[in-house]
């Protein structure tokens, strides 16, 4: 028999959607032990909150957050709230016991993370921060095949990830949809928000960064708050150009954007090694690109693998092969290796300790942007 596991949720925004989605269909997949129990939901909001917890199945609503914290039917929290939110949460919840998940970025920057850590290290409560793109299956056959040696030595990393929907200044900044556009909620723009993504995923593949340099941009100065409807001075990143040098002697350029007209989500990778390369695109999620030097003769060229087959990671869950699945199955195989840790009591991967690190790499962007200075890590 399967253990519950009760889940209480802050926030019904979009991650708090995509996270119920997996949260709801893990077990019907994965034979981890655990059934998650969508038990309560926490919200401000009490009409929305309640719309939502109808919706997904949750038992009941709160206004604050603390009653979840607090309430002794709860195992799990799961923080789906602005940045500036999750340190405060997140620490109450590891006081409290229970086991803390965080939707991405781990904190606003690395120093508003590190009593994060600490907090859930001192109680011993399971943590996990919401980094949903490893676990696509097409990425993590990457960073399994680069894992075993089969690009060789790594020269190059390269990824990025675009978007266009802040181009307009009368997009306004702050408030419940447009808090990413606000410094203060947000800690960053699309470095902590978009490049977090590529920078986790780079560091996993490929291993630690020693040190950055970096360009940033606003675009659009001054925008009106969504609360007070006044003008106000823009704090954020709108784009970003990054070049890395990794511990591993390869070279890294990161870019990131919301000003790249008609990309909505471009997020795409690609290493170079001696043996070969691996490509990867957000838009695309089923299909690797590799091209194997070690193929000789006119057959050489690059090879489009559908990873859709049983013996690709999480696939023998899913179907047949030839039968894709899509965006929000990444969160799904978050919550399925977040439950087979709690079983086998090695960790899913990133704790908050190692999502620190992305803050870490997220500060020096933000601040070689400012200096123009190379910053070591
Ligand atoms: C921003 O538009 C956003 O929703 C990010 O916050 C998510 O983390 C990313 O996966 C998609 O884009």
């Amino acid at each position: 028999m399967s253990k519950p596991l009760n889940i209480g949720m802050v926030g019904y925004g979009f991650m708090a959607r995509a996270h119920s989605h997996a949260w709801a269909s893990v077990a019907h997949f994965f034979d981890t032990g655990y059934r998650p129990v969508l038990k309560a939901v926490a919200a401000r909001g009490a009409e929305k909150a309640k719309g939502f917890a109808d919706m997904w199945g949750y038992e009941r609503v709160e206004t604050d957050w603390r009653k979840l914290v607090e309430a002794k039917d709860i195992d799990a929290i799961d923080i789906c709230v602005p940045n500036d939110l999750h340190a405060e949460i997140a620490i109450a919840a590891a006081k409290a016991g229970k086991m803390v998940l965080s939707e991405k970025p781990l904190a606003r920057t690395a120093s508003e993370g590190q009593p994060m850590v600490d907090a859930v290290e001192k109680a011993g409560v399971a943590n996990m921060v919401w980094y949903n793109y490893r676990r696509v299956p097409a990425v993590s056959l990457i960073k399994q095949w680069v894992a075993e040696g089969k690009l060789g030595r790594i020269f190059h990393y390269r990824a990025k990830f675009l978007q266009d929907w802040t181009i307009s200044p009368d997009v306004p900044q702050g408030g419940q949809a447009t808090w990413r556009l606000d410094v203060d909620a947000a800690g960053s723009g699309v470095t902590g928000d978009l490049l977090a993504h590529c920078l986790d995923t780079a560091l996993w593949i490929n291993g630690d960064i020693s040190s950055l340099t970096a360009m940033t941009e606003t675009f659009v100065k001054e925008r009106k708050d969504a609360t007070s409807g006044q003008m106000k001075k823009v704090g954020i990143d709108d784009a970003a150009a990054v070049m890395t040098r990794f511990a591993n002697g390869s070279l890294g350029t990161f870019e990131s954007t919301r000003y790249a007209r008609g990309h909505k989500a471009g997020y795409t990778l690609e290493i170079n090694g001696e043996k070969g390369s691996l490509s990867w695109d957000l838009h695309d999620l089923n299909r690797v690109q590799y091209f194997n030097h070690g193929v000789e003769g006119a057959a050489r060229g690059w090879t489009d693998i559908l990873v859709t087959d049983g013996d690709h990671p999480y696939l023998g869950k899913w179907w047949v092969p030839g039968l894709t699945i899509g965006y929000e199955h990444s969160f799904t195989h978050q919550v399925a290796d977040f439950l087979d840790g709690l079983r086998t009591g090695k960790p899913a991967s990133p704790t908050f300790r190692e999502a620190l690190e992305t803050n870490r790499v997220c500060d020096a962007i933000i601040a070689s942007g400012k200096s123009g200075d190379w910053v070591n890590l």
